[in-house]
């Protein structure tokens, strides 16, 4: 079991593990707490995260990064279409209709989806908590923004098996913001107490999304999310692009736009720039050498004339926090405190913007980088079993209404029926009843054109198989489980046909409808379990029922169905007796991953896994030869040069020299086996002088450890 949270952020991620001590972020091989999204493909082997950063510029075409927004999208999808021509690097198409990414890898064009992309990633995040922790990891919470839809969620807990993790929760980013600000405060209100509401921002590289909390002791409740997923650090750093490549158009007649290398170098200046603006308003100069054309060019900004360029985004922070208060229905005055996080938050002018709408001091008391990777640690930590952790009940938000629509089966036309309005509560289940004669299907969409991030708003399919009409003849009760789980991906989770059997006269009544009751009672029971905060308010698990068709019970039936145990017992019954049978239902999400493509793309994986490793220990076996030739010759005119003959060093000497011309020959690019060859090789007569040298240190020790005795 391991506990460890994973921040995947456009631009930079962070890994949160659980030890004794508590939650702590770890650093990576470079003893560095931040991995860039970033994936590097070469011709021997993938590089990630630091190491692929590092190749922006000189690999431009096969180095990925910014590709989180591509998750459960269509490539034909405008957004998609619209970022295509500002890459570097290629996307394409890939046989589903979704979005994949064109490089060449081992010498050959290859298309990866943006699961296997997402997964790469992980793997990396994944190592890196593998060695902080010095055990295996599987286990784990993934953060998402929150307002990701059901495709793209979808899309990254694909992407977190693809990897070898066990995704226990996507967690909504600003959820676990919250959560890592709630779990450690000692006066939140007391349960019967009114809650404390906390305002999260945070705002990253790619987009901006806040939320509105209620806390009490023990618990978290999302009441709203609001969000501009367009806006991010990275549009500050267009303007700043945008503004150079103009002024050195002007200035040095160069098309900067024409050359990815030259274009990639300005957006990295550019982005220092901006952080540097941040502590500093007065001009600052932006200079790089050899640009294009051998051309060094040089410019200068400074905060005041960034802002007034930057008018129409900065207008962009006020809307989604206007939302946010209407949706919460609060006012102002009702909030505790405004916690920021995310590196494009310490932006002065963004942070004044969020300050002067709450009237309020913003409260930094979170590590702006840090805080989304701790709070999925510690998500993850409630959810394992292993890890003692205090009760903390978080209730998170449907971040989009879903709706469900169908075709009526005895008129000709569609019904539909909102099943989930937006900030329900979630994870959560509720039962549909529908009568029915024949299989039938439905199909979930979100009931909200304009606020979703692309225009096809299916989430999926879901046909429920096996329905017959009673012995009868008429329609079947068909009980549909719907939900929203965990990772706040919908589904139809299940459905059963209740069949009525011939009564029996003996029988007594009520009996049968106990058995109803039970049945009932089973499937409040797994509401609760879903989301155990909701205990207090049964009312809301109660079954919607859609309405405009005479297949189905009305709302009255319904409603009385499920809530059963509230109801005083009945005399009455009519004497029928029922049988449950569970259905099963063809479930065809919106952009799935299919079954077998996953598989493979989890073996592809771990060939690209084993391939790294094989490729690392090549160059390690190149290294060792290396640093053997000069660590050797160093020696030999120094520390040894007392223990070995002339015409012995002499004779080293020469084949110290060959290979380190070797090495830069046909050395360069040998196997494994042949610089471990060479190695020995030197070693031969290495050995013997190195083990003189060690003699002759050991040997007036030897003598003085002698003295000591005598
Ligand atoms: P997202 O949350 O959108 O997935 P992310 O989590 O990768 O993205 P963060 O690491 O929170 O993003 O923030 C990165 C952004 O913050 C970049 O645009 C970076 O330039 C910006 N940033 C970091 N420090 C500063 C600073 N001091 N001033 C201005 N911007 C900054
Ligand atoms: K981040
Ligand atoms: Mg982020």
């Amino acid at each position: 079991m391991s506990v460890v949270g994973f921040d995947v952020g456009f631009m930079n991620c962070y890994v949160a593990v659980a030890r004794a001590g508590g939650i702590e972020t770890v650093a990576n091989e470079y003893s560095d707490r931040c991995t860039p999204a970033c994936v590097s493909f070469g011709p021997r082997n993938r590089s990630i995260g630091a190491a692929a950063k590092s190749q922006v510029v000189t690999n431009c075409k096969n180095t990925v990064q910014g590709f989180k927004r591509f998750h459960g999208r269509a490539f034909s999808d405008p957004f998609v279409q619209r970022l295509k021509s500002s890459l570097v690097y290629d996307i394409t198409q890939m046989p589903t209709g979704t979005t994949g990414i064109k490089v060449t890898y081992m010498e050959e064009e290859k298309i990866f989806s943006i699961e296997q992309v997402t997964a790469m990633l992980l793997t990396k995040l994944k190592e890196t908590a593998e060695s902080a922790l010095k055990k295996p990891v599987a286990d784990c919470v993934v953060s998402v923004p929150c307002y990701y839809t059901d495709a793209e969620r979808r899309s990254v807990v694909d992407a977190a098996q693809i990897a070898g993790l066990n995704c226990l929760r996507l967690m909504n980013e600003t959820t676990a913001v919250a959560l890592a600000y709630g779990i450690y405060k000692q006066d939140l209100p007391a349960p019967e107490e009114k809650p404390r509401n906390v305002v999260f921002v945070d705002i990253g590289h790619s987009g901006y999304q806040t939320s509105i909390c209620s806390f009490n002791k023990g618990k978290l409740k999302v009441l709203a999310t609001a969000c501009d997923p367009e806006l991010g650090g990275k549009d500050f750093d267009e303007v700043l692009v945008q503004f150079f490549c103009e002024e050195f158009g002007k200035k040095y007649k160069l098309d900067v736009k024409s050359k990815p290398r030259a274009l990639v170098r300005l957006y990295q200046e550019c982005e220092k720039l901006k952080k540097l603006m941040s502590a500093n308003s007065s001009d600052l100069p932006l200079n790089i050498e050899c640009f294009m054309n051998d051309i060094d060019v040089t410019g200068k900004m400074n905060r005041g004339h960034f802002e007034e360029m930057c008018a129409d985004i900065l207008a962009r922070v006020e809307p989604p926090l206007h939302s946010l208060l209407e949706q919460a229905k609060l006012k102002r005055d009702d909030i505790y405190a405004v916690e920021i996080v995310g590196g494009a938050s310490r932006i002065p002018s963004v942070k004044e913007r969020i300050s002067k709408f709450f009237g309020k001091e913003l409260s930094t008391t979170l590590n702006a980088d840090e805080a989304v990777a701790r709070g999925c640690a510690l998500q993850c930590a409630i959810l394992s079993p292993a890890f003692k952790v205090r009760e903390f009940s978080i209730t998170d938000v449907v971040p989009y209404p879903v709706s469900l629509k169908w075709h009526s089966a005895a008129e000709e036309g569609i019904s539909d029926c909102e099943v989930f309005p937006k900030n329900h509560a979630a994870p959560f289940s509720k039962v549909l009843t529908f009568y029915r004669r024949e299989p039938f299907s439905l199909e979930a969409y979100y009931n909200c054109h304009n606020e979703l991030p692309y225009p096809d708003p299916t989430i999926g399919q879901f046909l429920i198989q096996k329905v017959v009409p009673q012995a009868s003849g008429e329609s079947s009760k068909v009980k549909v489980k719907v939900r929203v789980n965990i990772h706040g991906i919908f589904s139809v989770s299940s459905a059963s046909l209740v069949e009525v059997q011939k009564s029996d006269e003996t029988e007594e009544p009520m009996e049968t409808d106990q058995t109803q009751d039970k049945e009932a009672e089973n499937k409040m029971q797994t509401d609760q379990e879903d989301q155990p905060g909701q205990g207090e308010s049964p009312k809301e698990a109660e079954d919607k029922t859609p309405q405009e068709t005479e297949e189905m019970e009305t709302s009255t039936q319904e409603n009385k169905g499920e809530k059963k145990s509230d109801n005083p017992p009945q005399a009455k019954k009519p004497k029928v007796k029922t049988k449950v049978l569970e259905l099963p239902i063809e479930n065809s999400p919106q952009w799935q991953l299919a079954l077998d493509m996953l598989n493979l793309f989890v073996e592809n994986e771990g060939k690209m896994i084993m391939q790294d490793k094989l490729e690392k220990e090549r160059n390690d076996a190149k290294n060792n030869v290396e640093e053997y030739v000069y660590d050797m010759r160093d020696k030999l005119h120094g520390l040894y040069e007392k223990f070995v003959s002339e015409s012995d060093r002499d004779a080293l000497s020469i084949k110290l020299e060959d290979t380190e011309n070797w090495l830069y020959e046909e050395g360069e690019d040998q196997s494994k086996q042949v610089y471990i060859d060479k190695l020995t090789d030197l070693k031969k007569l290495g050995l013997p002088i190195q083990e003189r040298f060690i003699e002759a240190e050991e040997r007036p020790k030897a003598f003085e450890e002698l003295g000591k005795q005598v």
